[in-house]
């Protein structure tokens, strides 16, 4: 068998994790090889209710689940770990501003990213759900000089998910001909989901599909607002989802995208596209040998431009709220 991997997971407690975690366990995100030791970080609070997670993981007898480990101190939380979900995150409440958001997590994304550069694994990879994602990111990335700031990613699997599911209820054909979507800038509804290089069954998705208005007034604005619409819906955000597509990020960023495919992630930009360099920004990646790198010289129409830039402008005043209350 080979090496185990330490696979530490915050939040554990929440929605995200309970889907999460049992499909780590299975496989599903290293791979029907890799042996797993899970490590639960909560708040003190939900201490309690964790062990009732990791009861329920015991249950599951999952051949490749070799440890379990409860832990409320982000120190010893992220010890050893090689992979690291950041999913615990300080919800918005009602009457709560973006900036009160960005306020109450930044802590909690301060303390973790210090605890990961102390005693996280050297190979070390990192990917941010709670929201705001790019930005806690952001804030995680500056707290963890000794990790090479690319180990630093956030979520924006569920809107590439998304989009392609758009996709093939519109065209009739399955997801899995939908290729090289992009979705470019931030986990939020200024996001760009873009169709100007997707394929459909190897075709030109804008040719297939040869309606610009739907694209526009229908398609852009449905992903950008799914997550809302599913919490109308549900009466509860997205979770199982959302933990499938970090499954799906993780899986692909460690065992590699497919010949011809890409996907997106939210990555600290190399100043690629005209994003300034170190915003946690969604761009399309492909990614080989446990590294993932932005897919290059494509092609961006003005409309795409003027969409791009909106939402990096956002990320772009993000960090500069967070480094003007000292988290970055
Ligand atoms: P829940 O409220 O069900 O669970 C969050 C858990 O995090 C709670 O158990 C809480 O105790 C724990 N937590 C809070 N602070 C912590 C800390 N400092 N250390 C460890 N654990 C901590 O929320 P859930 O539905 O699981 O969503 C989690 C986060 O994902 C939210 O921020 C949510 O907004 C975000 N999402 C991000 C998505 C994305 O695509 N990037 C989509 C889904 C989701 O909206």
């Amino acid at each position: 068998a080979r090496t185990p991997v330490t696979v530490t997971v915050t939040g554990a407690a929440g929605q995200i994790a309970y889907g999460l975690l049992f499909r780590i366990a299975s496989g599903a995100m290293l791979g029907p090889q890799t042996p797993v030791r899970l490590r639960l970080l909560e708040i003190p609070a939900a201490v309690g209710a964790v062990e009732g997670v990791a009861m329920e993981l015991e249950d599951g007898a999952f051949p490749l689940l070799e440890s379990i480990d409860i832990s409320d101190d982000p120190w010893a939380g992220f010890d050893g770990a090689s992979i690291a979900v950041l999913v615990g995150a300080r919800p918005r409440t009602a009457g709560m501003e973006r900036s009160d958001l960005l306020a109450a997590n930044g802590p909690i994304f301060t303390d973790q990213g210090a605890a990961i550069n102390a005693s996280a694994a050297d190979d070390v990879k990192v990917l941010v759900v709670g929201n705001p994602a790019n930005t806690n990111a952001f804030i995680a990335m500056s707290n963890a000089p000794d990790v090479p700031a690319a180990r630093f990613t956030a979520l924006t699997r569920l809107d590439h998910n998304r989009a392609i599911a758009q996709l093939a209820a519109r065209s009739g054909a399955p997801g899995s001909s939908i290729t090289r979507m992009t979705v470019w800038g931030n986990h939020s509804a200024t996001q760009y989901p873009d169709i100007s290089h997707t394929l459909i069954g190897g075709q030109p998705a804008d040719r297939v599909i040869d309606d610009p208005a739907w694209v526009r007034e229908t398609f852009i604005p449905t992903v950008q607002q799914r997550g809302t619409a599913i919490i109308a819906a549900r009466g509860a955000s997205s979770a199982a989802s959302a933990a499938s597509a970090a499954i799906d990020h993780v899986h692909d960023w460690v065992l590699g995208t497919a010949a011809g495919d890409w996907v997106s992630m939210a990555v600290p930009s190399d100043g690629s596209y005209g994003v300034p360099e170190g915003l946690i920004s969604s761009f399309p990646v492909t990614c080989a040998g446990g590294e993932y790198s932005i897919v290059p010289d494509l092609e961006i129409g003005e409309f795409s431009r003027a969409r791009i830039d909106l939402s990096v402008a956002e990320l772009a005043a993000e960090r500069e709220a967070v480094i003007d209350l000292g988290f970055a």
